[in-house]
């Protein structure tokens, strides 16, 4: 077997485990890779010789390339993915449980041999800015030139990462394989006791950018529930007030319900005009930790983002359209006939024709969407117009509010405050959304997902739960905790609220009740703001429309919190006691 080191490799431990994985996998060669600009020109030549990746057209989209998934691969596959742990226990009853000798020999079967006739990259990265005491150094192994290249953008790879690491021998095993992109071949594997996560069958997402949910959201919140700090399927975002004061939001909502666009968010005219302006520290995952001043500071352990396609406009993000226009990688988008790229929900009138994601000649009279649903777009965060000073401080930021929020088309409204850091926790464990096409299966339904986590938690809800409680006594100033929903619907199942831009209406009313200055209303649920307390400005919302936003109707709540009770149930005897408690005086609030 041929190796090749763009990096010197002194790194006992590394340069051992590489070659046990090379010996099962049998690659033709294997390439350490030293994320350089030369690297990455180098790898796409290759990838487009084979077509693994397309390039577009190079004057309207420099630096940019297109790639096409397996049509059977085409979003994360919750169901194929599993914690191991030595107790079946410890992953809980949220999580797809394997013995992990079991798990190991399963997927040593699949991987062996299946590197034969390919090349093997060995990519060290860091998840996290360099040099961070929170940073985080994996090593992925992958026969994929559209995973390398998606590493490189979306993690700090190569020579840096290296560097990080020295000689420790602390570092996240992460092997990953196509193997032959059957289903029934496929699964995303997890050993959290081992520091080890093993994916093959796919090159999809997250199922295959091994830093982004496997290690940055499983293996991370299993550290950090060890370690005293939190990994969090979050946006960090800074709203700058016109004084020049930014304070910063973490924000949890479920797969495909607004990070990215929360994130990125462009103020509308009427507060861009008295200064307000939005910077965008991270859009997918926070890791948290107390900080010596007694508050909860966030880094984003990402460097770029693996973003939704379909529904991003100039009107909807135009920061992501300008963060996308070059160095960035389409996935399963509709390809243009000019080379460039297009989906559902662009700008302007859809193209005469096209190839669709499938591969498909496509026209719009065609039955089959041009782009998936789950297209993506992988683009570094450096080049978004928004991008905060600070997303790439070892030390992060402050956070003063988190925010839960999902998709309900009933129930939720606007925006409510809940009552203490304990409360918050109960919003956040019991919030619920409707599925999206980020993961395969039905989309639409309502599902509990517990601070957006249920498909990322590395260990027992139950535990996570106590672990939400025991940070907020660990932090001596711990943030407001809110929860939102852009997503209410009239009886015509239009949404009531405008969303996008005009959210930032809701994180000042946020940021005004951090302040102790906002003016809210006590519900049951917590507080909600008075009429009068949101800013309007410039938008046509009428009286009874802003009162249906905000509206806590009890009969629903009642139902609400009746079915709490049948989650609870599923989480078993882990479930904090003071889950329990909190549910008995919320249901207690709705008697009268
Ligand atoms: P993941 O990358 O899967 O974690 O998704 P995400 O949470 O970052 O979601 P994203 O921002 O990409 O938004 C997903 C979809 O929700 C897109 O189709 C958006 O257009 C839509 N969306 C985002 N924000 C809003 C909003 O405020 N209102 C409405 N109605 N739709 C929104
Ligand atoms: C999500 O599904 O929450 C994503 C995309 O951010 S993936 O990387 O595939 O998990
Ligand atoms: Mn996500």
């Amino acid at each position: 077997m041929k190796v090749e080191n763009h990096v010197s490799i002194e790194n006992k431990a590394v340069a051992k485990w590489v070659e046990e994985m090379a010996e099962l996998c049998q690659p033709d060669q294997v390439v350490y890779c030293d994320g350089s600009e030369k690297e990455k020109e180098r790898l796409t030549h290759q990838a487009l010789t084979t077509g693994e990746v397309e390039l577009l057209n190079q004057e309207k989209l420099p630096g940019c390339i297109y790639h096409r998934s397996n049509p059977n691969d085409v979003a994360r596959t919750e169901h194929l993915t599993f914690i191991c742990t030595r107790k079946k226990d410890d992953a809980g009853p949220t999580n797809n449980w394997m013995d992990p000798k079991e798990a190991y020999e399963k997927l040593a079967d699949i991987f062996k041999d299946s590197m034969k006739g390919r090349t093997m990259y060995a990519i060290a990265f860091i998840m996290g800015p360099a040099g961070s005491p929170l940073s985080k150094v994996g090593i992925q192994l992958t026969d994929s030139i559209y995973v390398v290249l998606n590493m490189r953008i979306m993690t700090r790879m190569g020579q840096v990462a290296l560097k990080q690491l020295g000689s420790s021998d602390h570092f996240t095993k992460c092997l990953h394989g196509k193997a032959d992109l059957n289903i029934d071949r496929r699964f995303i594997c997890h050993f959290p006791e081992d520091n080890t996560i093993w994916s093959v069958g796919s090159g999809y997402g997250g199922n295959a950018l091994l830093g982004k949910k496997c290690l940055a959201l499983r293996i991370g919140s299993y550290l950090g529930h060890t370690q005293g700090w939190m990994a969090e399927h979050m946006l960090i975002v800074g709203i700058e007030n016109p004084q020049g004061e930014i304070r910063y939001i973490a924000a949890a909502f479920p797969s495909q319900c607004g990070k990215t666009n929360l994130a990125m968010l462009v103020p509308p005219d009427v507060l861009k005009k008295k200064g307000y302006k939005v910077w965008t520290v991270g859009d997918d995952i926070a890791w948290l930790q107390p900080g010596p001043d007694g508050r909860l500071w966030a880094v984003n352990p990402e460097a770029g983002f693996f973003g939704v396609a379909p529904g991003t406009s100039s009107k909807s993000n135009p920061n992501a359209l300008a963060t996308i226009q070059r160095n960035t990688i389409f996935t399963n988008v509709l390809k243009k006939q000019d080379g460039t790229v297009w989906w559902e929900g662009m700008d302007g009138e859809p193209p005469a024709e096209g190839i669709n994601w499938k591969g498909e000649h496509w026209t719009p009279a065609s039955k089959e969407k041009g782009a998936h649903p789950n297209a993506r777009f992988t683009a570094p965060i450096s080049q978004c117009p928004s991008v905060s000073s600070e997303y790439d401080n070892p030390k992060g930021v402050p956070i003063s509010a988190i925010v839960f929020g999902g998709r309900r088309a009933r129930v939720a409204p606007l925006v409510y405050e809940s009552m203490n850091w304990d409360h918050g926790v109960y919003v956040g464990a019991t919030m619920a959304s409707e599925t999206t096409a980020a993961a395969t299966g039905q989309v639409g339904v309502v599902r509990r997902d517990p601070m957006a986590m249920l498909p990322f938690l590395g260990y027992h809800a139950g535990d996570y739960f106590q672990h939400w409680f025991n940070m907020g006594s660990k932090v001596k100033n711990p943030p407001k905790i809110f929860h939102v929903n852009w997503f209410r619907t009239d009886e015509s199942g239009k949404y009531l609220w405008p969303g996008f831009g005009e959210n930032l209406r809701v994180l000042l009313w946020i940021l005004e009740r951090c302040e102790k200055k906002g003016k809210g209303t006590q519900t049951p649920i917590g507080f909600v703001p008075t009429q009068d307390a949101l800013n309007l400005e410039g938008i046509s919302l009428t009286g009874a429309q802003v009162e249906k936003l905000l509206h806590v109707d009890k009969n629903e709540w009642r139902e609400e919190l009746a079915s709490h009770v049948e989650f609870f149930k599923k989480i078993g005897e882990c479930l904090p006691k003071k889950i329990r408690e909190i549910h008995a005086s919320l249901t207690n609030h709705f008697q009268s």
